[in-house]
């Protein structure tokens, strides 16, 4: 049973750590940060990505159909599921976007965006933030995606479509190279559900979701929350579900977000993950732990290291 239980905590505990690692290097700074200007806008490290979706406020407009989108042909489709209902008529949804894939403003090719099933979506704006900045926007006029109806399942635009926008330089978002010096604790809450909603679709053989009230309930307040606990430590509580015949046994997880220093380097490291159901065992470990070791090189060295939770939750790294 110990055996089974250490199995199932080892891919959730790789993947906040991966999670992590990158939510690190979105702010690890010197105590006096410098940061150098790229003459390019699209050599622009990405530290934090978000997508914005506004549904249109027109009949049948929302959706409740899986969406996934792809920003070049290495990514694989990265799924925008926050433990809310998504996607709701007239409704503006904000999802981030945890992507390795993507590392400078370089590495966003194209945006395709694609609808699996036959409940039309309409949307009637698209933004891309990157560092807090938008620097793309497109509003359209209730463009409905569907895979019926005559309908088309996606929507694409090219780098080129991208670039042409207006918003794409430092013109409009000149401090865009320079990423916060803290990072609040709602944005940490949306980093983590934004990784899970695409992570627990690639777990095999087991449908994977977030909480929810119908049936029986398995989502208590958010589906994603942080508490402080000191200085080194925020607790996160996650609620989610498997999908099964009959009621769907529900699936906590619990860990600590806990940063410390190691020879001038800010860690941020998961300690004391708990899931109360033991399913996770097929899970290729091995191959979390690869994307691990490439995402560990993005760490930047920080000579002086005071990193630390504030009370309110949010993290700071001066
Ligand atoms: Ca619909
Ligand atoms: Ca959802
Ligand atoms: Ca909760």
């Amino acid at each position: 049973m110990k055996n089974v239980l250490r199995h199932c905590l080892v891919p959730f505990k790789a993947m906040f750590i991966w999670l992590l690692v990158l939510m690190a290097s979105h702010c690890l700074i010197a105590q006096t940060p410098k940061f150098t200007k790229p003459t390019n806008f699209d050599d622009v490290p990405v530290y934090r990505l978000q997508i914005i979706f506004t549904t249109a406020n027109v009949s049948d407009a929302g959706t409740d159909d899986p969406v996934y989108i792809q920003l070049n042909s290495d990514m694989r489709p990265y799924y925008l599921d926050y433990g809310i209902d998504d996607r709701e008529r007239n409704r503006k949804n904000e999802y981030d976007i945890v992507e390795p894939n993507v590392r400078f403003i370089k590495d966003i090719k194209q945006l395709n965006i694609t609808k699996v099933g036959n409940d039309g979506w309409a949307i009637s704006k698209i933004e891309i933030r990157v560092n807090g900045f938008t620097i793309f926007t497109k509003t359209l006029n209730k463009h409905w995606i569907d895979g019926n109806g005559g309908g088309q399942p996606v929507l694409n635009f090219t780098a080129a479509q991208l670039r042409s926008n207006g918003k794409w330089n430092y013109n409009v978002a000149p401090n865009i190279y320079i990423p916060p010096l803290t990072i609040s604790k709602k944005d940490l809450v949306s980093m983590v559900e934004g990784f899970v909603g695409n992570y627990i679709r690639y777990i095999p053989d087991e449908d994977v979701q977030w909480g929810s009230k119908g049936g029986v309930n398995t989502i208590w307040g958010d589906a994603v929350e942080a508490k402080y606990r000191n200085p080194r430590t925020l607790a996160f509580d996650l609620d989610l579900q498997v999908a099964k015949f009959g009621p769907n046994p529900e699936l906590d997880i619990d860990f600590d977000l806990v940063v410390s220093c190691n020879n001038g380097k800010v860690l941020l490291n998961i300690e004391n993950a708990k899931v109360n159901v033991n399913f996770l065992s097929k899970f290729k470990v091995a191959k979390m732990n690869l994307d691990l070791s490439n995402y560990l090189n993005r760490s930047f060295n920080v000579p002086n290291c005071n990193a630390h939770f504030n009370s309110n939750g949010s993290l700071s790294f001066l």
